[in-house]
């Protein structure tokens, strides 16, 4: 008894532009914090990675014949202005108008992220998030060119890539807001939060103001947080964490409020955030279309009881523990990926009716998927059942989710073509097309559909109701 999947659903996948273009210093591109990662001895760095820069017509060329409907891709800001605030850089713009052509011409949709953790780093020298009054007019300098180049042919529009982990992930010992900058502290790190609030609601009611016809929606990582055990304190403790991991981000884009139980905690620590005359206002001006969101697992927690849980491992469920209210758990019932990450597609739905719940806008899946360490077989073919399994069992729950009422517009997983992971470089892939180098000798670069993307392309054909 399941519904089908609404016509014109957005079935596609994603990638960012530090991870998969390459062309780090091509026609005038200025350096993000992420060209700053020199990769180690085992791990790539960022210069080349898939060479979506200089291959894009090959890779769109492959997602047509899988018949996407659409593809996520981030915007390189250091392409479009360079030093963060300074001239535009037109060979910048000629290329993503190149690349949106490119798609249009192939009844792709594309769904653009404004800004996915390259921050340029002259703005990180002058302080980078944390220095308002530097970042945040230089975003909407960049917004504004942006919309103004693109606005008349693309519909979808993301603003910030999970804006929840780049503060929390800093937080607890990685890097997403800048690999050389001193680590954050609990203040500075919700303070830059804030900050990059006020630039998303600034972007979101800019596009809507000069381009009504468009849609604009933030873009979190967000995932349902159980209990450890139906110990009320246990339980407790899963929902503040769940504020803490999720909602919190979504309150303020959506509903334009800070959540209190973040507010409070930060308080009882000494740190007052500054908000200042007009950011409430701001805030509640803006009005996103949907909720997209990124989805990989779910986090388990437990009260917490004095044990240290810092962990540096690259799960983004490890390691959010928070002092007197939640550690992370282990859940016994799910599984794991060769790197360590837990597999739950129902946790996909549980998590999809608890936005929907809390906010009913209509939901856009931006991210989710395994990442595998694969090789290419002598007849060029990569035999890669377990993803097939993987998006069978989350789609499934996605359409459960929809037939029970839920709204969602499309599936975006990651990643459309291999690329460079954030942290564990090219040995960790995740697409449905094959980038033919390793981590350290980029071979021919050339691409091979896997298994995967003919499953895929059949499923697209019958818009997901097989
Ligand atoms: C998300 C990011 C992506 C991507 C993905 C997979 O957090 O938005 O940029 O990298 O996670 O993570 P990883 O590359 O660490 O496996």
């Amino acid at each position: 008894n399941l519904k089908k999947f609404p016509e014109g659903f957005l079935w596609g996948a994603s990638s960012s532009a530090y991870q998969c273009e390459g062309g780090w210093n091509q026609d005038g591109k200025g350096m993000s914090v992420q060209d700053l990662h020199e990769g180690t001895a085992e791990i790539s760095d960022f210069k080349v990675t898939s060479d979506f820069y200089n291959r894009y017509k090959e890779d769109i060329a492959m997602m047509k014949a899988m018949g996407f409907k659409s593809y996520r891709f981030s915007i390189s800001w250091t392409r479009i202005i360079p030093n963060g605030d300074g001239e535009i850089n037109q060979s910048g713009i000629d290329f993503y108008n190149k690349v949106i052509d490119e798609l249009l011409d192939a009844n792709i949709e594309p769904i653009i992220t404004m800004y996915h953790f390259d921050l340029p780093l002259e703005l990180q020298k002058k302080g980078g998030w944390l220095n308002r009054d530097v970042t945040v007019p230089a975003f909407m300098k960049f917004a504004k060119a942006i919309f103004k180049a693109y606005g008349k042919k693309v519909k979808y529009w993301l603003t910030i890539n999970e804006l929840n982990l780049l503060v929390l992930m800093n937080m607890f010992g990685q890097d997403f807001l800048s690999p050389t900058d001193k680590k954050y502290t609990i203040g500075e790190a919700f303070q830059i939060g804030h900050h990059l609030f006020i630039a998303q609601a600034l972007a979101m009611k800019e596009l809507h103001e000069t381009f009504p016809k468009c849609l604009i929606g933030p873009a979190p990582n967000i995932s349902s947080v159980y209990p450890a055990s139906s110990k009320p304190e246990d339980v407790l403790a899963a929902q503040t964490a769940a504020v803490f991991r999720s909602w919190y981000w979504l309150d303020a884009p959506v509903r334009g409020e800070h959540n209190p139980i973040v507010i409070k905690w930060l308080d009882e620590l000494g740190f007052n955030l500054e908000i200042r005359d007009g950011d409430d206002e701001i805030l509640k001006a803006a009005k996103p279309d949907f909720v997209a969101f990124n989805y990989y697992s779910t986090m388990t927690v437990k009260a917490w009881n004095n044990e240290s849980t810092t962990s540096k491992k690259s799960d983004q469920q490890q390691g959010l523990g928070i002092p007197n209210m939640f550690m992370d758990a282990k859940n016994e019932h799910l599984g794991k990926t060769e790197f360590g990450w837990s597999i739950d597609p129902v946790g996909f739905r549980v998590t999809s009716r608890e936005i929907f719940e809390r906010y009913r806008l209509p939901m856009l899946l931006t991210e989710n998927g395994i990442g595998v360490r694969e090789e290419l077989n002598s007849d060029m073919t990569v035999n890669d059942d377990y993803r097939i399994e993987w998006y069978k069992d989350h789609i499934i729950e996605m359409r459960k989710a929809i037939s029970e009422g839920m709204e969602f517009i499309g599936f975006n997983p990651w990643s459309a073509m291999d690329l460079v992971s954030t942290h564990e470089g090219f040995q960790k892939r995740y697409g449905f097309i094959f980038v033919n180098r390793d981590e350290k000798d980029l071979r021919d670069l050339k691409r091979y559909r896997k298994k995967s993307s003919y499953w895929y392309e059949e499923l697209i054909k019958n818009n997901g109701n097989n």
